[in-house]
């Protein structure tokens, strides 16, 4: 069985949003048709509390992108976004899909930048589900490249699932210029397979 990962499709990652990403909110209507194919789809969202330990406004002096530490690892700040129960951590009011969704990043103390597991180890609940659902393959789309995305698609690949990106369908952040070509690469190496949506057969 094969699933559609539809992560964090959601208003502050969009035009207009806390944290957004350059032509964010371009790939939903593609995700929308892409996702009809699928049997099984599933969303990802951010879903912070608003003193939650990622957001540059909790530490004094900080600022958003300062690369600091976290309960023991590496942590970039950011913009305050995607606070639980905000009009940016809905998803953008073009979605238009039938999905699982599965919260993430919603304990102060841990980020969360993979829809499987927080930071600090905690399952979200979606390896299960896709288990349940006899999943092999995973298509993933969505926001952002660089960060959420990327860390699904590795973490997919850790567990042992066929894991697309579907490059069309996704956009990165690109603190630096280059951050979005070098995931890619990056997730290339790890044996993730990149595709177009438009090559794809389901
Ligand atoms: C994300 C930064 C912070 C993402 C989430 O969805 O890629 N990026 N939180
Ligand atoms: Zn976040």
């Amino acid at each position: 069985m094969k699933a559609l990962i539809i992560v964090d499709m959601q208003n502050d990652f969009c035009l207009g949003g806390a944290l957004a990403v350059k032509h964010g909110d371009t790939i939903v209507e593609g995700i929308n048709k892409i996702a009809t194919r699928f049997k099984v789809v599933v969303t990802t969202q951010d879903w912070h509390p608003r003193n939650h330990g990622s957001f540059a406004s909790n530490h004094s002096g900080a600022e958003p992108f300062d690369a600091v530490t976290l309960s023991g690892r590496d942590q970039v700040l950011w913009p305050d976004h995607c606070v639980q129960n905000t009009h940016g951590a809905d998803f953008h009011p073009d979605l238009k899909v039938e999905a699982q969704n599965f919260v993430k990043g919603s304990r102060p103390e841990a980020d969360s930048y993979s829809g499987f597991f927080d930071d600090d180890g905690n399952g979200t609940g979606l390896h299960e589900y896709l288990t349940t659902r006899h999943v092999e393959e995973v298509y993933v789309c969505g926001l952002a490249t660089d960060y959420c995305v990327k860390f699904t698609a590795l973490d997919a690949l850790k567990l042992g699932y066929t894991t697309i990106v579907l490059e069309d369908l996704c956009k990165g952040v690109d603190i630096e210029p280059a951050d979005t070509r070098k995931a890619l690469e990056e997730l290339r190496t790890a044996g993730v397979i990149i595709k177009q949506s438009s090559t794809i057969e389901i």
